[in-house]
């Protein structure tokens, strides 16, 4: 069993699809363990991306990352890192299989739907970084 933070970033929140987004997890045999709507703090932002701080891009993340709400939630399964991960598809939208999420609904890296997370380190970090213990089923 594995834990992992799925993000529907703005993009995906204006195009409505947190709902569609959810369904594939869940007709995978993938449980919504947690789940709420949150408009991202910088701080917030720069924590979950700690990793890429310096990069070019850096910047930009930030500042769509908490240009609106997103929708954040705790994925749970076996092997759900891995088969989150899958599901979304390259993070280039571009070498994003069809059938994925960011293969169907997104064109360009900067605007790319979706996040989850990349590891079990990077899973229990990012999820302290939305939800508390007792928010998680
Ligand atoms: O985990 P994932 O989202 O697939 O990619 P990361 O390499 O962790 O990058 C995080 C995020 O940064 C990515 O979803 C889009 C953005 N980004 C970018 O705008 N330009 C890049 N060259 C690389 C990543
Ligand atoms: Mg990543």
């Amino acid at each position: 069993m594995q834990q992992t933070l799925v993000l529907v970033k703005p993009d995906g929140v204006k195009k409505n699809l947190i709902g569609e987004i959810i369904a594939r997890f869940e007709r995978r045999g993938l449980k919504v363990s947690a789940l709420k709507l949150v408009k991202i703090t910088e701080e917030q932002a720069k924590y979950h991306y700690a990793e890429h701080e310096g990069k070019p891009f850096f910047g930009e993340l930030v500042e769509f990352i908490t240009s609106g709400p997103v929708a954040a939630m705790v994925i749970s399964g076996e092997n759900a890192i891995k088969a989150v991960r899958g599901q979304m598809g390259a993070t280039n939208p571009l070498d994003s299989v069809p059938g994925s999420i960011r293969g169907d609904y997104a064109l360009t890296i900067g605007e790319n739907i979706v996040h989850g997370s990349d590891s079990e380190e990077s899973a229990a970090r990012e999820i302290k970084n939305f939800f508390k213990a007792e928010e998680i089923y």
